[in-house]
């Protein structure tokens, strides 16, 4: 009796404590929630992705995929997203981006191949002897877009890795949104570099995989390649 109380208050508590990212910030506006980000599969349950290797990682995207309209953006924007009701759990955020294929537009494209570059990456700050995430508990998120990034379309992805319980392999959780873009009034930077999604990470990456409370961790890397800052 006690232990099935305690499991379903605990379970309780872990729902409430999931998020999603679903309206996209961008030319100091905030867009409806699932117009121009595509709904992920978690927008009721607000549940994470755990396992690297699944297409899920990418978009997260709610397998009806409802349509997602594309906004236009100018390059160097700054550019983010909600977060639904909060980011509350310590962890690393990155954002990426994909440039569309010829042939192909923001709308119908499904991010594959080695096209994800990043263009930020907050892991925690560590200072006498404690870890502290600067994203926690944030309502938005946001980065300033190279103003080198070309013009076209793209696909605009945030994750946030929830480490609270990432000390075995699968234990780390994904909160992953995607957003549709046309940039203009581009640049001539090369983004790069890119790497494919599922691919870049693997469930044991020391920036996936580790205990943030216990020994405290003296540094951290974040898993993935490299910002590209323009
Ligand atoms: C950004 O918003 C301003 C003010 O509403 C508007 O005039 C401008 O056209 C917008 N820029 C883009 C790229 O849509
Ligand atoms: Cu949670």
């Amino acid at each position: 009796m006690w232990a099935t109380g305690l499991f379903l208050l605990g379970a309780a508590a872990a729902v409430n404590a999931h998020y999603t990212f679903p309206a996209l910030i961008a030319n100091n506006t905030v867009t409806g929630e699932w117009e121009y980000v595509r709904m992920t599969a978690n927008h009721y349950s607000n549940g994470p992705v755990t396992d690297v290797t699944s297409q899920a990682i990418r978009c997260y995207e709610d397998p009806s995929h409802p349509s997602t309209e594309t906004f236009t953006v100018e390059a160097g924007s700054e550019i983010g997203f909600t977060a639904k009701s909060e980011i509350s759990h310590p962890g690393t955020l990155q954002m990426y981006m994909a440039k569309v294929p010829e042939g192909e537009t923001a709308a119908t494209w499904d991010g594959s191949g080695d096209v994800w570059f990043k263009i930020m990456s907050e892991g925690p700050v560590i200072s006498g002897g404690s870890l502290s995430w600067p994203s926690e508990h944030a309502t938005r998120v946001s980065t300033v877009m190279p103003d080198s990034v070309p013009s076209g379309e793209y696909l605009f992805r945030v994750e946030h890795i929830a480490l609270h319980s990432a000390s075995s392999a699968g234990g780390a959780q994904f909160y992953i949104s995607c957003a549709q873009l046309n940039v203009i009034n581009g640049g001539s930077g090369s983004p790069g570099p890119a790497v494919a999604l599922p691919g870049a990470y693997s469930p044991t990456d020391p920036g996936i995989m580790l205990n943030i409370y216990y020994p405290v961790p003296t540094s951290y890397e974040a898993p993935g390649p490299a910002v590209w800052t323009g």
